[in-house]
């Protein structure tokens, strides 16, 4: 029998107290749930490895003792983790249909979850599901996103992502919706453009699911398996709302892989005007017909859509994004610089699963004696620390007796104040 690797709940939020003070709340335990101004919910990004991947890549897991890799050993402690850590929204990556329709999602309906999937296009049979706790949110809309386009020769590729608005459940309080999204992007460590595509296409929906009538963004949570790296341009596009990929090698994007050998650079634009999403990452509206008309004859509504089409035509290769993403991991621990790993199996031990947040903008920070404004946004308040590839091989790797998948979950602990 293995050990157990041991993981602890950080809490990361360290101005508690002072806020809890300027809040006036009584309550110093950031923990604390029931009352009337703050919706508290955990959150976890899992990829539970679908067993139809297992076997396809079984050159990845020589290390593990045969009978730990059966989905029947597999699947209880998945379940029994799940279970465990009992988060309020999963957002689970390689759930594979079969296995989702007899076991998963049966069991975790009887663990009170509602839940949604989307499963993958073409032949591979797995998918991502967002699953939540009936007790805490109401389903407002479900948003299936399918990365492949028959109409885009560079999307030839079947990852998908589903992004769900959910309503927080609060007595006698307001609270806005939350847009969860997951997704699992291309593996393929060469094709940075199609990630980098993939990703645009999941922003532009999240974009239109959270989207609220003033013109802001409910607070959004996007979770999954990126297949990138820390610091990579990929995950630095995300984090910095901006990249400037002029001259970078396809194969760099992800910085899964350290060489960049007879690799195209991206073109510019990366993705096609026809895939109707544009440099800043959202939905282009519909092509205004160029039919004879002078500028009389169009309408106002027109006219606004012919300027956003004369912006998305200027070429230029930088990328944007419209939101202020905050990664709940720090990816390297503090004290010794050694990087947290997400995956590990004989191939590779590193952070590719994140859980982004749009966390709340302190407004005016950094004027003594002001309060602090609060706007929208989501609080980190904990986070289920993970762990060094050296922690992993000393029970056996990635799966293992006790932990069923080749990734780690990843939880967080968020409040939304109100
Ligand atoms: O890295 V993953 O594992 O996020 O854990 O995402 C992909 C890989 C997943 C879905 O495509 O299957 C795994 N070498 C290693 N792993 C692979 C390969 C490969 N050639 N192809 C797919 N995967």
């Amino acid at each position: 029998m293995e050990g157990t690797i041991k993981r602890h709940w950080e809490d990361v939020c360290n101005h508690n107290k002072e806020e809890t003070k300027i809040l006036g709340d009584k309550n110093d335990d950031p923990m604390c749930e029931g009352s009337e101004n703050k919706f508290d919910f955990s959150v976890m990004s899992y990829n539970i490895l679908s067993q139809d991947l297992l076997e396809d890549n079984s050159h990845l897991y020589k290390h593990c003792r045969r009978p730990v890799l059966h989905w029947s050993f597999r699947f209880p402690n998945i379940l029994k983790e799940i279970k465990h850590f009992d988060a309020d929204v999963l957002c689970l990556q390689e759930v594979q249909e079969d296995h989702y329709g007899t076991e998963i999602r049966p069991s975790l309906e009887s663990l009170g979850y509602h839940c949604e999937y989307k499963m993958r296009t073409g032949r591979k049979p797995d998918g991502c599901a967002i699953c939540f706790k009936h007790s805490k949110f109401s389903l407002l809309s479900v948003n299936p996103v399918e990365f492949y386009r028959r109409d885009v020769p560079l999307l030839d590729r079947d990852n998908v992502g589903l992004v769900l608005l959910l309503q927080p459940k609060i007595p006698s309080a307001a609270s806005p919706a939350i847009c969860v999204a997951n997704t699992h992007l291309l593996y393929n460590p060469r094709r940075g453009d199609i990630k980098l595509t993939q990703l645009a296409m999941l922003l532009a929906e999240i974009s239109s699911v959270a989207h609220q009538k003033d013109g802001s963004f409910c607070p959004i949570v996007m979770c999954g398996d990126f297949n990138s790296v820390p610091g990579s341009p990929l995950y630095s596009f995300i984090k910095e709302g901006k990249l400037n990929y002029e001259g970078l090698a396809i194969g760099k994007v992800s910085g899964q892989e350290q060489s960049s050998r007879g690799q195209r650079i991206l073109s510019i634009p990366i993705w096609p005007p026809n895939l109707g999403i544009s440099q800043n990452c959202v939905y282009e509206v519909q092509q205004v017909p160029k039919v004879e008309k002078t500028d009389s004859d169009l309408t106002q509504t027109q006219l606004d859509k012919t300027e956003v089409l004369v912006t998305a035509e200027k070429l230029s290769s930088k990328l944007q994004h419209h939101f202020s993403l905050s990664s709940v991991y720090s990816h390297y621990f503090p004290d010794t610089g050694i990087p947290e790993v997400t995956t590990c199996h004989s191939r590779s031990a590193i952070t590719v699963d994140y859980i982004f947040y749009s966390a709340e903008k302190e407004g005016v920070a950094g004027q003594p004696g002001a309060e602090v404004a609060l706007v929208g946004g989501l609080k980190l308040l904990a986070r289920l620390s993970l762990l060094t590839e050296q922690d992993l091989w000393t029970v056996n790797g990635l799966p293992n007796e006790n932990n069923s998948s080749d990734h780690l979950p990843l939880l967080a602990k968020f409040r939304l104040e109100l």
